[in-house]
């Protein structure tokens, strides 16, 4: 794929890496960025060569800064309500990628950057990366799905502390609140060993994984996990995975 503000690469494994790439903006997400990552996430979707993402920033620096204050500057009450609308849509398509997304977050990852990490089904920082949702400061709030994520991630009270604060997080902190899997030297390195190893499980269990553990925070949740597990139980995979058990092998999924 050829984009102007990212890179898209996908290697022999089927790991998808997605590179947004304005280091000398620290990533801001400006609309063309945002344009962009709603067509690689389409494209994510639909490609049967990619089985999954890790998406990342440009440079030392940052992840992603935010989203881009100048643009944000002239908005008035409708375009303001539409331009948060269209970047929940886009961040939504990426939660909602049935395959797994890792984002791996060096340095910066503020307001929409962290919303941006938030919206990925795991986080592995480097020991350089801070979050923060700094909107209050700026006399906004988070408006890419801040509010609605941080709570199921970290729970409420520390939610609404960084929030009306627009207080920075350290990596160790942010592990220590579940706001990132895991802080490593080396996060590209492992986040492609923590793909590889969730490649290595049937892919139409990881798939209606991702959705039973999304909807875990409704009441349908365990409605949503019994048809997932039964649907499962038609496939395949499942046969493949109990019978190799049984036999004391290795099993050999096909994804069906
Ligand atoms: N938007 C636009 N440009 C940015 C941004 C940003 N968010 N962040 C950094 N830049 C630019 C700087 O303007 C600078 O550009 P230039 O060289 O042309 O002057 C370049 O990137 C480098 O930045 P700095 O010189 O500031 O680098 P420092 O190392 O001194 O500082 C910081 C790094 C602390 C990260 C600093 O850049 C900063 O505070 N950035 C802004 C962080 C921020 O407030 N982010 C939140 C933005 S608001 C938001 O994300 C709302 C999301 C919801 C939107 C809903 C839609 C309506």
């Amino acid at each position: 794929m050829s984009y102007t503000t990212l890179t898209y690469e996908t290697d022999d494994n089927g790991i998808t890496t997605i590179t947004i790439n304005r280091p000398d903006k620290l990533n801001a997400l400006n609309k063309e960025v945002l344009n962009e990552l709603s067509d690689a996430f389409q494209q994510v979707a639909v490609s049967t060569d990619v089985k999954a993402v890790l998406l990342t920033g440009a440079g030392e620096k940052a992840f992603v800064a935010g989203a881009d204050i100048k643009e944000l500057s002239s908005l008035d009450e409708h375009t303001g309500r539409m331009v948060s609308q269209k970047g929940q849509q886009i961040f939504q398509s990426i939660e909602d990628t049935r395959k797994p997304v890792v984002a791996v977050v060096n340095g910066y990852a503020l307001g929409g950057g962290a919303e941006l990490a938030m919206a990925c089904h795991m986080r592995i920082a480097s020991a350089s990366a801070v979050f923060g949702l700094p909107e209050v400061g700026l006399g906004l709030i988070p408006g890419y799905g801040g509010t609605q994520r941080l709570p199921h991630i970290v729970g409420r009270a520390r939610a609404l502390e960084m929030i009306l604060t627009g207080k920075q997080v350290k990596a160790e902190e942010a592990r220590e609140m579940g706001l990132v899997n895991m802080v490593v030297e080396n996060p590209v390195d492992e986040a492609k060993k923590l793909l590889t190893t969730i490649l290595s499980n049937g892919p139409v269990a990881v798939r209606n994984a991702i959705r039973a553990v999304y909807h875990s925070d409704n009441k349908r949740g365990f409605q949503v996990e019994a048809d997932l597990f039964g649907n499962l139980c038609t496939t395949e995979d499942a046969k493949e995975g109990t019978s190799a058990f049984l036999e004391k092998r290795k099993p050999d999924f096909k994804g069906k």
